[in-house]
């Protein structure tokens, strides 16, 4: 990662990735289930084009029998539908200072799918764990060159983690067979974990008896301040909460503009720790709080929660905030804590409108 001069905009290079990697259009919060062309969109290279007929899984490494699955012989397995709410790690980062260049997210790099897939873990099973597996790692068919390295995309998990049973091999999203954006056949799917985890257009999983030294996980979704700093590997998501911005849009500012009086605000609040015990909302920039009233609207422990919050607009300028707190106690810190990534920043959103 790279750091722009201060008071530098979004460079050329950003604006490409943005372009390519778009976020949800807040107003879609309204859905449970986001519409898959609403979901974000996270591609590090290319989508690589995949003929279903010759596509095949392998599972290798520290297993004494290794396999090979094509995708009929997946889908013919147990199968398992979950509403999981996916949130790139990297959401935020372009309201962290000093900018870190890479995509340049705001807080919209979010989305939530039905997945349907079978689980992976009852392929260790088959396949026989051999002593000394600790770490599981994930490649996809997409190559690329990063960080001046060569290398397809490639994210592992601790083995505790890989045996989950939630954690599935998907081969659909919202009924429908995966779209090539979203990794057709097959990805990966780790609840609870930001997106970097679930690896899109999966074709080799490997059992190691180490730690995984890919780009992607020694040097890339780490937590660190420094280059030289080792760091931890992102994993989990923490807590928030965002609204469907009220009122209608200026067009190039997007500033909200309000009718004054009765106004539902409502939004969704998710994070990978477990249920959303709270979300609070501040209609003056964070004077006072008040919380919000919760719908647990899916069946799903991975998935978000919807809220609401009837608010009395006063005519003027006022700027809204909201705050989600998960059930493991962690809350939305109300600025952002910077790191050579830009990863993880889950500070409050806040929403500015003027009330006529
Ligand atoms: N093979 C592969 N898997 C990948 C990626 C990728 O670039 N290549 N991007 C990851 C990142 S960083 C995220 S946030 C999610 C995004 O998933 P989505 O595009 O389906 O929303 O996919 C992950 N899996
Ligand atoms: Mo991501």
């Amino acid at each position: 990662m790279t750091l722009a001069g201060s008071g530098e905009g979004i460079s050329r290079e950003e604006l490409q990735l943005a372009a390519r990697n778009h976020g949800l259009h807040l107003e879609a919060l309204c859905y449970p289930i986001t519409p898959v062309g609403l979901h974000y969109l996270l591609i590090h290279y290319d989508i690589p084009e995949v003929d279903p007929g010759e596509y095949r899984l392998e599972l290798g490494g520290r297993v004494s029998r290794p396999l090979s699955l094509s995708l009929t012989e997946i889908q013919a397995r147990p199968a398992v539908e979950l509403a999981v709410t996916m949130e790139c790690a990297g959401n935020g980062r372009a309201l962290i200072e000093p900018h870190v260049v890479s995509q340049p997210w705001l807080q919209e790099a979010v989305g939530t799918a039905r997945w349907r897939g079978t689980p992976l873990r009852p392929l260790f099973r088959e396949a026989g764990l051999e002593d000394g597996a600790v770490e599981v790692a994930f490649a996809g068919l997409d190559q690329g060159v990063e960080g001046g390295e060569e290398q397809r995309f490639e994210r592992s998990l601790p083995l505790t983690d890989a045996m989950r049973p939630d954690v599935l091999l998907a081969y659909e999203m919202n009924g429908l067979p995966l779209p090539p954006q979203h990794g057709f056949p097959l990805r990966l799917l780790v609840p609870g974990w930001y997106g970097m985890a679930s690896v899109k257009w999966l074709s080799e999983i490997t059992v190691l008896d180490r730690a995984f030294a890919g780009f992607q996980q020694a040097h890339s979704y780490r937590l660190r301040k420094q280059e030289d700093e080792e760091g931890v590997p992102l994993g989990r998501i923490l807590p928030r909460a965002l609204m469907a911005p009220p009122g209608v849009p200026e067009f190039l500012t997007r500033q909200r503009v309000v009718e004054a009086g009765a106004c539902l605000l409502e939004g969704r609040a998710w994070s990978g720790f477990g249920g959303i015990e709270s979300v609070d909302v501040s209609p003056d920039g964070g004077r006072t709080w008040s919380p919000a009233e919760l719908e647990h609207d899916l069946d799903s422990p991975w998935a978000w929660t919807a809220w609401s919050f009837e608010w009395d607009a006063p005519p003027g300028e006022h700027d809204l905030w909201c705050r989600a707190r998960d059930e493991a106690g962690n809350v939305q810190p109300l600025k952002p804590e910077w790191n050579l990534g830009g990863y993880a920043n889950n500070a409050v959103q806040r929403v500015s409108v003027l009330v006529r």
